[in-house]
């Protein structure tokens, strides 16, 4: 053995060694019980960032220490191989997507293979391959016959710069997710998935994810919104046709002071054809994004139509205008607008004069002040005619009962969650498989000419998808009718590639079905790490699609995963890591100076996986630092030659210090690693006993025997975190067998207890005295040894005992008068 640590000597061999024999090669075995540990998977940007190395180092250790618990451990790795960047690339470097992708996932590889992360290789799946993507278009055609995909026209949310539809979820604060430009209206065909079928269910099993943060779920339910409402028809004067308006808030009905409707409403398109002052207020509308975060701060611009509307209980006449915080998707495309109780309504109602009605107090009969702003919460009735003095609650029943009885009104549940649109006008993703035929319409591909093979061989020339001007793509000819036809030139979502791979990693290699027996053995996933930027979007789509493939027959379980970690972010002086920031520190430099062991520890130390973890060169230096002390304490243990066996009971008290210390580390770091994934304090213990042992100077046969134990178990407990040197440790330390399979060292409950107890004596409540005694000490023989103790007969002589309290192995109290 080398005196000095040197990672470079040691790591690269390990890894070969691993890679080899295929260590982490996971099998099926019905009589293990399985363990799936899922890091998310990188986009092949070209290399891997800190937070990568935090994201897998975490979804390693928890791999590693599972496998030590005796699990069958699965824990794979791939690539989310689709989207924008490639294309950029290409634009920028004139080189095809495909061959851009397949270098840098060589890369990357190759650099998570450096930083030793146990994957089963042979799993490995890359979302551009024509294998894998062939069976989200078989599973997508298979939705087509169950009506659960569509086509329609709708009006998309536009990035002027990408030139492609963006999903509601890509717009943040009006601007594209990618580009930050202005988001535009378009109207254009797309297809959807009807995640809105499964909204319920997705609501509700979010309550048994009981392994998930409750964040996550929080923001989950909020995305799907379901709310409870009711539909209510207002009259239009003069004319025989209903005004549907929807809303959560029927008690506050007898407040409405107007109706609003979307600029794309029919009557709004209507009223456009008569006033070119609306019709100029309905172009500028659609210039404007309205993503639905933006509504309550957009600035509140409405027209007036010049219709009234018939309120349904008072039979007042309203004005019905077009606001542009209506949107035409949600509810009706048209609200009651009650500017008492709604925010938007009063800012809307404040700039164009209408007036503001109190209808609901608050119950604490408090005052408020409508000239400052609504007042939003629940209440009791007032100023509502015959519903006063309802609370809230029993408003919303007894008014959309008066409503439905006159057939006036519809109690009814929305969503917030939209269905999903799933076509993309970019190039270098999934071709969506349905071909266009003039006679039969839409087609979807049949399953034996799938996979719709996206070409890999393109030329860009500007920014749209080369594909779109590829006729020997996109010409073919109809699957129904055998005439002419043209395929489907639009690509899907890369999302949907995201949303499956779990399940593939299980069923890796098949080539005749999306998934087998293999995905009910792994599924779900047991422990699952990525970041808290997927907590909505792709998680809600892993959810959703597990759904799908159990709904045709591939899956049995409910749920694609049973506990989430949701790790920090990397900061730099207090930021986030990033690009666009300049700040960051490249991986590869930290394992080409200081070797995988120190960078793996060094993010396991800095900070518990939730938090974010600020980056410290004096924290890599530590974290160096320390491995090389362990070195050295094995390095001069060994030297001094063979050792004897432990015999833990004539250890001297020393020594069953030491011993008691290790085995507390133990038990310490089971906790920590197992359940709180604190990985943070299982080092820091493990540091505080490896401080014990440089002070340990015994070396007598049974000092040595104890040393070896503690290294040992030092060695066993740290292998997730840093596997190379422990596993060189270990042999070091005369193990042969190799460290991989070593069983996580249990806790000898012997050498936790304490031989001998200090007891604290007290006469009346007073401490006069400390006693040494055996651990085993009987109430007697306590009491016996404390009335007998010096400090203590000089409080007692002379007294009259009345009582002697003993509570065994703390204190005793005597009672004297
Ligand atoms: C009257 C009212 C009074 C409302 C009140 C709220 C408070 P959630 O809870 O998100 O489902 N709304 C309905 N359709 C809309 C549309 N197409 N565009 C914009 N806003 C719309 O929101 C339901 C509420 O949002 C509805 O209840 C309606 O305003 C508004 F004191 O109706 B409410
Ligand atoms: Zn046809």
């Amino acid at each position: 053995m080398e005196s000095e640590y040197k990672p470079e000597q040691i790591e690269e061999q390990i890894q070969q060694h691993w890679e080899d024999n295929k260590v982490f090669k996971a099998v099926e075995d019905p009589n293990k019980e399985k363990y799936y540990c899922l890091s998310m998977f990188p986009y092949p940007s070209g290399r891997l960032h800190m937070g990568h190395v935090r994201n897998y180092t975490i979804g390693d250790v928890i791999s590693r220490y599972q496998r030590m618990q005796g699990k069958n451990v699965m824990q794979p790795m791939g690539w989310d191989a689709f989207g924008l960047p490639a294309e950029n690339a290409a634009i920028k470097n004139n080189v095809p997507p495909a061959k851009w992708t397949r270098e840098n996932i060589d890369y990357m590889r190759a650099q998570l293979k450096r930083l030793g992360l146990g994957y089963d290789w042979d799993r490995e799946l890359a979302t551009c391959d024509k294998d894998y993507y062939r069976w989200e278009q078989w599973l997508f055609t298979r939705l087509y016959e169950k009506g659960l995909v569509y086509k329609k026209t709708a009006g998309v949310n536009w990035c002027p710069n990408d030139l492609t539809v963006l999903a509601n979820e890509q717009v943040i604060d009006g601007k594209c997710w990618r580009c930050d430009s202005d988001v535009e209206k378009k109207d254009i065909p797309q297809w959807f998935m009807k995640i809105t079928d499964y909204a319920d269910e997705l609501l509700d099993e979010l309550d048994n994810l009981e392994g998930w943060p409750d964040q996550v779920r929080t923001m989950q339910r909020n995305w799907i919104g379901r709310s409870q409402g009711v539909e209510i028809s207002f009259g239009l004067a003069g004319r025989n046709e209903k005004l549907k308006v929807f809303t959560t808030r029927p008690d506050t009905l007898m407040g409405v002071s107007y109706v609003a409707v979307a600029a794309e409403h029919p009557l709004a398109t209507e009223a456009a054809k008569k006033f070119d002052n609306v019709a100029a207020f309905i172009k500028e509308c659609a210039k404007t994004d309205t993503a639905e975060a933006s509504l309550e701060t957009m600035e509140k611009k409405g027209i007036d139509t010049g219709l009234k509307a018939i309120h349904p209980v008072s039979g007042e006449h309203v004005p019905v205008f077009i606001a542009n915080f209506v949107l035409m998707g949600y509810g009706e495309g048209a609200v009651m607008a009650v500017p008492g109780h709604d925010q938007r309504d009063w800012e809307f109602a404040t700039k164009y004069g209408l007036s503001i009605n109190q209808v609901i107090a608050p119950l604490n009969n408090e005052e408020c002040d409508l000239t400052k702003e609504a007042f939003t919460e629940k209440g009791k009735l007032i100023n509502s005619g015959e519903f006063d003095g309802l609370t809230s609650a029993d408003a919303f029943e007894k008014i959309s009962n008066y409503l439905t009885t006159r057939n006036n009104g519809k109690k009814r549940t929305t969503y917030r969650l939209r269905d999903w649109g799933v076509s993309r006008q970019r190039y270098w993703g999934a071709p969506i498989p349905i071909v266009n035929c003039d006679k039969c319409g839409e087609v979807p591909v049949p399953e034996k000419d799938l996979p719709v093979v996206l070409p890999e061989n393109v030329q860009f020339e500007g920014v749209g998808s080369p594909i779109k001007k590829m006729p020997e793509f996109y010409q073919t000819t109809c699957p129904s009718c055998g005439g002419k036809a043209e395929r489907e030139t639009d690509t899907f979502d890369t999302f949907m590639e995201s949303s499956w791979y779990y399940a593939r990693y299980a069923s890796v290699g098949n080539d005749k079905a999306m998934l087998d027996e293999r995905a009910n053995y792994w599924l779900p996933v047991d422990q699952y790490v990525g970041g808290i930027e997927h907590a909505i979007l792709h998680l809600l789509y892993a959810r959703f699609f597990n759904k799908l493939m159990r709904d045709v027959g591939l899956i049995d379980n409910d749920e694609p995963i049973k506990n989430l970690l949701t790790q920090g972010m990397v900061l730099k002086d207090g930021s986030k890591m990033s690009k666009s920031k300049g700040n960051t520190v490249d991986p590869q430099g930290l394992i080409d100076q200081y070797g995988a062991d120190t960078a793996r520890l060094f993010m396991m130390f800095a900070a518990p996986p939730e938090q974010s973890l600020e980056w410290s060169d004096a924290g890599v230096e530590g974290a160096s630092r320390f491995l090389k002390r362990l070195w050295r304490l094995v390095f001069e243990h060994v030297e001094k030659g063979t050792v004897a066996d432990l015999d833990a009971h004539s250890l001297n008290d020393t020594q069953k210090d030491i011993r008691r210390q290790a085995h507390e580390t133990i038990s310490k770091v089971s906790d920590d690693i197992g359940r709180r994934f604190t990985f943070n304090t299982a080092i820091a213990s493990v540091m505080e006993l490896i401080n014990a042992l440089l002070k340990f100077n015994d070396d007598s046969e049974q000092g040595r025997a104890v040393m070896q134990e503690s290294l040992q178990s030092i060695v066993l407990v740290l292998s997730p975190i840093v596997p190379h040197i422990t596993h060189e440790l270990w042999k070091t330390l005369g193990q042969t067998s190799l460290l991989l399979d070593q069983a996580w060292p249990k806790v000898d409950e012997a050498a936790l207890v304490k031989d001998s107890l200090q007891i604290i004596v007290q006469v009346n409540g007073k401490l006069r005295s400390r006693i040494d005694l055996p651990a085993s000490a009987g109430k007697d023989e306590i009491e016996q040894t404390a009335l007998k103790d010096e400090n203590v007969k000089r409080f007692t002589e002379g007294n009259q005992v009345v009582k002697v309290i003993v509570v065994p192995g703390k204190l005793v109290n005597i009672v004297v008068k």
